[in-house]
């Protein structure tokens, strides 16, 4: 049973609503989004000691490098937190084996179905939330068992679906009985608000939390998203079916050139090889794969993580009141 909240819907009437916070043991109903290389101990303790929800990505890391990282957290935070698996990663199985052994409290699933995993971690008591680009996903998990979903639009940094939330999350809303984190295209308290219009019952934050002093991505990536302006955060390779949003720079230009004449999949999957450790650790933001979401446009400084979360939850507030009745 998911605890639920009673909500005024616009109506007047009473709708039920998942209460995030209480399924998960966190104060604020705001996720870190798990990005691969991105998303470290350091990141996700600071997320969890601010009240939200810190995820440390496994990316393409095997078993040991995850589990130092969890050893890590564990020094840092008393708090819940939770590990981001990407199902395309050569090491998916033995991440899986030490998320159970270590007893992860929450994981989050991308770029997959983890429809076979999700017994093993039931079992286990681990809470699972995928992401979906999509209704059907979204239903067939939910009967499969997971404990919520992240409805992710397009907006988002990194690998994408087609959908863009302000679709998506209604449509994954009306169509589950379970709680939905909305994704995509967030970066204050007026798109968390919106995302909570939309129906969800939680947010997550990708691009708002690289910009923060704890995360450990090279400065010059972080400028790069604070330099972004409106429309520099491009897809590239929506034909191959794997499209990834970045900045837009040397290496999206040669995408863009490789794709105009007719590329392979795998010229392309060779092309971006290694690009976001070129990005991420070098700081090589010109080669490299500056993956970002379309609200990089918004962000303009570098915080603490703890002011990124009350920011989020004052903005949220005051724009509440402001919002006009009909
Ligand atoms: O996973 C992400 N974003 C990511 S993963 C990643 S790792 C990486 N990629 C390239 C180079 C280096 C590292 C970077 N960004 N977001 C979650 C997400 N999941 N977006 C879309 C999906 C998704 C897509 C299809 C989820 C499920 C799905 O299901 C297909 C199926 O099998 O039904």
């Amino acid at each position: 049973m998911v605890d639920l909240v009673n909500d005024i819907n616009r109506f007047g009437g009473v709708t039920l609503r998942a209460d995030i916070c209480k399924i998960l043991n966190i104060e604020y109903p705001i996720f870190q989004g798990g990005m691969a290389w991105v998303s470290t101990y350091h990141l996700a303790a600071a997320v969890s000691n601010a009240g939200g929800l810190g995820i440390i990505a496994a990316g393409n890391a095997d078993g040991e490098y995850l589990r130092n990282q969890i050893k890590n957290i564990k020094q840092l935070t008393d708090r819940s937190f939770g590990v981001n698996v990407m199902l395309m990663s050569p090491f998916v199985e033995e991440v899986m084996r030490v998320i159970i052994d270590e007893r992860v409290p929450v994981i989050t699933t991308g770029a997959g179905n983890p429809g076979k995993y999700i017994k093993a971690l039931k079992e286990a008591g681990i809470k699972i939330f995928p992401v979906v680009p999509s209704v059907p996903l979204a239903k067939r998990l939910e009967q499969e068992g997971v404990d919520g979903v992240i409805a992710e639009g397009t907006e988002s940094g990194g690998h994408i679906g087609e959908l863009t939330t302000m679709s998506l999350v209604p449509q994954v809303v009306d169509a589950v009985n379970i709680p939905v984190i909305a994704a995509g295209g967030i970066g204050d308290g007026r798109g968390m608000l919106a995302a909570f219009a939309l129906g969800a019952d939680g947010v997550q934050l990708g691009t708002r939390f690289v910009c923060s002093k704890e995360c450990i991505v090279h400065e010059n990536y972080k400028h790069a998203i604070i330099n972004a302006k409106d429309r520099d955060a491009v897809a590239s390779g929506r034909r191959t079916g794997h499209p990834i949003r970045c900045l837009r720079n040397k290496l999206t230009r040669q995408f863009e050139k490789l794709e105009e004449t007719g590329g392979t999949n795998e010229e392309m999957e060779e092309l971006g090889k290694g690009g976001l450790r070129k990005a991420v650790v070098d700081g090589d933001v010109e080669n490299g794969s500056v993956m970002s979401g379309q609200i990089a446009g918004l962000i303009k400084d570098i915080k603490y993580c703890e002011k990124i979360v009350q920011d989020l939850i004052h903005e949220y507030n005051s724009n509440l009141v402001n919002i006009k009745k009909f």
